[in-house]
């Protein structure tokens, strides 16, 4: 064993699996850019998990440029922080092989988002689906982030790359790899389907009305948010009087990332206020603060040639990180190289 120190560091990512929606925004773009200068950041626009379900290639290529305008629309600064596309730093995929080798079969068959998403057909499911969180792990691992900033949904996948990490450092004998830690806080862990307040928004979701997506204009915003299902109860005097209504429970929860208040300081403005009073309150709010960044990512998509340079500049920099801890991966390992 040696002495292992790390340098505190975080990584994140987003697949470009269809157009950003809201959560993605609140659970994970606003946080990563609010991370920005605490420590040192490394993002990733990860479309090798994004084709783990078919993709269209044209529609891929737009989709890791909209995620990557998304990111720089919110505040990423590419000077900050290293902004890039996974397919573009071929380690991630290397360590990935290795890991795959060192997770076991029961731990995959333990998560809950591959179940969620083969559904009842998980016999036609891609191999690379059901290997997603050992991706996910290299992700993380290949540049020793010690901080992952997430949902809620993909908790289950940080506690599995811990689980790698020790197991990789105990077969090996060695403290090569980080027990990274999962960042999960705030109000906007887990925002739901405005359709149905128990399935989490998404953007693979069926119905374009049961999310928010970061291009959508003002008015359709408003239509979504005053369409979106509620129960027929004001909202109550505090928030321990939203539990069991997942729906009003979630438009509080957004008014309350979006406001950067807590949800106990929305209910303390709102108590007892109707639907009638509080959905257009919310629409207008959401509106203020998602337009200027559905505007700027326009502007940024107008421009592809220079988010792709933005996303090469990147990979050089993941590289640099990168590269000497997959060579070292392959020593510990035994993988002769020249
Ligand atoms: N509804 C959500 N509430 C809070 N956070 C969310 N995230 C996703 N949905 C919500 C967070 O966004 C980050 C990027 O997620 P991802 O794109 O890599 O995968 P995902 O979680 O599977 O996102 P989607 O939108 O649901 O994509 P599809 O429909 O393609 O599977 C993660 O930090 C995630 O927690």
């Amino acid at each position: 064993m040696t002495d292992n120190t790390f340098t505190p560091r975080v990584f994140s990512g987003i697949k470009p699996s269809g157009g950003l929606q809201l959560g993605n925004y609140l659970g994970a773009i606003k946080r990563f850019v609010g991370m920005q200068g605490e420590m040192e950041t490394v993002y990733c626009v990860v479309d090798l998990h994004a084709i783990t379900v078919w993709q269209d290639p044209a529609e891929l290529a737009n989709g890791t440029r909209e995620v990557a305008a998304g990111y720089l629309a919110a505040g990423l600064d590419p000077t900050k922080s290293i902004l890039f596309n996974q397919s573009r730093v071929s380690a991630h995929a290397e360590l990935a092989w290795i890991f795959n080798c060192v997770a076991r079969v029961g731990w995959m068959n333990r998560m809950t988002q591959f179940k969620d998403k083969a559904g009842s057909n998980a016999e036609k499911a891609s191999l690379g689906l059901y290997a997603y969180p050992s991706l996910m792990a290299a992700d993380i691992l290949l540049y020793h982030a010690t901080h992952v900033p997430v949902g809620d949904d993909q908790k289950q996948h940080v506690e599995l790359t811990r689980n790698i990490a020790s197991k990789f450092n105990h077969d090996f004998k060695t403290d090569f790899f980080p027990m990274t830690e999962p960042v999960i806080e705030g109000s906007a862990t887990r925002i739901m389907n405005l359709r149905d307040g128990t399935q989490k928004m998404s953007k693979s979701g069926e119905s374009d009305m049961e999310r928010i997506n970061m291009l959508d204009d003002a008015d359709t915003i408003a239509k979504k948010l005053k369409k979106a299902k509620t129960d027929p109860e004001p909202l109550p005097e505090t928030v321990d009087g939203l539990a069991n209504r997942p729906e009003a429970r979630n438009l509080v929860d957004i008014y309350a990332a979006l406001a950067d208040i807590t949800p106990e300081e929305v209910i303390a403005q709102y108590s007892g206020a109707g639907w009638g009073t509080f959905k257009p309150a919310l629409a207008d709010l959401a509106v203020s603060k998602l337009a200027p960044i559905s505007v700027a990512m326009k502007q940024h998509m107008d421009d592809p040639a220079e988010i792709d340079r933005i996303l090469a500049n990147g990979a050089e920099k993941a590289r640099e990180i990168a590269d000497p801890i997959l060579n070292k991966t392959y020593d510990i390992v035994g993988l002769l190289r020249s």
